[in-house]
């Protein structure tokens, strides 16, 4: 079982603290257990009148008896407490550690709102499962079996009570947590539903907005509101009839053990002291039971976050990092017959793409929405691996050298620029932590962001994702960032296509200017911005149509020239 599994991965490593926790519960029980039969032997001295030694002597020992029991039971406590923690952290670090190996593909599987469930609420059910067999699940089994075998030698007269109070109990017990297991395994799944569309919500609030959708978003929350609500309201029930129904048993089970003990004790069968000892101990069988229970209810609930915890954990990044040692030796960027599907997709999104591009060399990529430009970019970087054929960065391909290695070399400029929560300066030192104030300047001037920023200052603030800055903004921000890294290929995906014409060419210029021998490939919907590359690929449906320089493209290429001309038509 996942669960098993999980606590011994990760409450193991703690075992010191376990064996602790082991002696503690167990010393708690036992002294629990011998609590009654003292007191009873008070009772049952009958010399108790006028004999004040031996009250001093038995009720301290009693208390005694109870301290040891308190702190035994503290201790047992806050070592549990420790180790559930400490387990929570652990394994909190390793959801997260592999989350953020994920490639976009097992992201997608996930979907971020329910890493975080996994991440805070998932962890938290087990961390509360460790927590609670810290402190009783040892306990719990030793003090109603014992309960059941020190009443019995206490009184067997008596004992056909615990014969029906304790079926009872099980019976009403097990009905219960048949009843919430079911509940509470659906309940994280909601917890899940409430984030996604509250992260879908706020990360769309503009759009909402615009749309006036508010009544529907507003709606569609309600609606998994009301889900968890009714889920929870439904164990809620369940825990108000249980209280009442536990009580009632203990209650009715102690009024039997005094009306039939009493009449024993009339006739003179029983010691009153016994009796005494023989409620006691049905007392602790009662409550044992009810522990049992609580903690089993808690199973179901830990059961489903430890295998959605487990499911994070085991997953291996679908893209492995590399394993080689190899380190690109320079610049060149080879593709050779490169292929590649989706996964699950029936049709490639690129077909037998071959090209290279070297150092100081731009290489321009044309082509139309859903041409496959993006997934280009992506196989370069390695965020997917090719179906057939071979990606190469400074001839090493780029499943066989070092990832890290690979990263280091790359600058890429993503179509969907994001900026991290912090400063202007800290996303620049994204790209290289030791960037002078100087070399992020520098890089702002190439990527003509310098105006903008200098308004504000390097320590301007960006909002998470960069939402306080404009489209043209950002992208130019995240431009810069690429250059601050000094990489030897440089990925530009479709980075120019929020920026006007005059921008645009500005920024080309610069790029010409500063960094001619980096290579760099350059994805755009612009003819303008591809004119002046030293190729350009004309891309369709996944495959290289035509290649050549613009010119050439011009006489040899019709698509080509219908793109031109469609964007002269527009312009003119
Ligand atoms: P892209 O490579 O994203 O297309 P593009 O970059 O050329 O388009 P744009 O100019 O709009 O940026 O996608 C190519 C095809 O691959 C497209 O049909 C959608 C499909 N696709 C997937 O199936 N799964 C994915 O995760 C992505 C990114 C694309
Ligand atoms: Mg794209």
């Amino acid at each position: 079982m996942k669960l098993l599994h999980l606590i011994k991965r990760y409450a193991g490593p703690y075992w010191p603290l376990i064996v602790l926790v082991v002696l503690f519960q167990f010393a708690q029980s036992v002294l629990s257990l011998l609590l009654p039969t003292i007191n009873g032997d008070i009772l049952n001295d009958g010399v108790l009148v006028g004999n004040t030694d031996v009250i001093w002597r038995l009720g301290g020992w009693m208390l005694v008896v109870s301290l040891l029991q308190i702190a035994a039971n503290t201790l047992a406590i806050l070592c549990g407490a420790i180790i559930a923690m400490r387990a929570g952290r652990d394994m909190r670090a390793d959801v997260f550690q592999k989350a953020s190996a994920f490639s976009e593909q097992d992201m997608q599987r996930f979907g971020s709102a329910s890493l975080i469930t996994r991440n805070t609420n998932d962890v938290q059910q087990v961390q509360m499962l460790i927590l609670m067999s810290c402190t009783m699940l040892m306990s719990a089994p030793m003090l109603s079996i014992g309960g059941i075998v020190l009443a019995i030698r206490a009184d067997a007269t008596l004992s056909w009570i615990v014969a029906v109070a304790v079926p009872v109990m099980l019976i009403v017990m097990a009905l219960i947590v048949s009843r919430l297991v079911p509940i509470f395994a659906t309940l994280q799944e909601k917890v899940d539903a409430i984030n996604r569309v509250m992260r879908e919500q706020l990360t769309g609030i503009r759009v909402v907005r615009a749309f006036v959708q508010e009544k529907r978003e507003k709606r569609r929350f309600d609606k998994a509101n009301e889900d968890l609500y009714s889920a929870m309201l439904r164990t809620g029930n369940l825990f108000v009839l249980a209280f009442p129904l536990i009580m009632l048993i203990v209650e009715v089970s102690s009024v039997a053990v005094i009306w039939f003990g009493g009449h024993l004790v009339d006739s003179g069968e029983l010691e009153i002291g016994t009796m005494m000892i023989f409620l006691q101990y049905l007392m602790q069988i009662l409550m044992g039971i009810m522990m049992m229970t609580f903690m089993t209810m808690m199973i179901p609930r830990a059961a489903v976050g430890a295998r959605r915890i487990s499911e994070v954990i085991e997953t291996e990044a679908s893209v492995a990092r590399g394993t080689g040692s190899a380190a690109p030796a320079d610049g060149t960027v080879e593709f050779e017959g490169v292929s590649f599907s989706y996964p699950g997709a029936d049709t490639p999104v690129l077909e037998d793409v071959t090209f290279t591009a070297h150092p100081g060399e731009t290489v321009a990529i044309i082509g139309s929405t859903g041409a496959g430009k993006t997934t280009l970019v992506n196989l370069i970087a390695r965020q997917f691996d090719v179906t057939a054929g071979s990606v190469r960065v400074g001839g090493v391909d780029v499943r066989e050298s070092d990832t890290d290695q690979l990263w280091a070399n790359l600058g890429l400029v993503p179509q969907r620029p994001y900026l991290f929560s912090g400063t202007v300066a800290s996303n620049l030192r994204f790209g290289d932590e030791n960037a002078t104030e100087a070399d992020l300047w520098q890089a702002l001037e190439i990527a003509q962001a310098k105006g903008f920023v200098a308004e504000k200052g390097l320590d301007a603030r960006v909002a998470q994702g960069g939402t306080n800055f404009s489209g043209g903004q950002r992208q130019r921000l995240s431009i810069a960032r690429a250059l601050v890294k000094r990489p030897r290929v440089l990925l530009f995906d479709d980075s120019f296509s929020a920026l006007d014409t005059s921008t645009d060419a500005r920024l080309r210029a610069a790029l010409d200017a500063e960094l001619s021998d980096i290579t760099r490939i350059v994805v755009a919907q612009r003819v303008a911005t591809v004119q002046g590359a030293d190729r350009i690929l004309v891309i369709e449906s996944g495959r290289i149509l035509d290649q050549g320089t613009h010119d050439e493209l011009l006489e040899t290429s019709e698509t080509y020239r219908e793109i031109v001309n469609s964007q002269m038509s527009v312009e003119a």
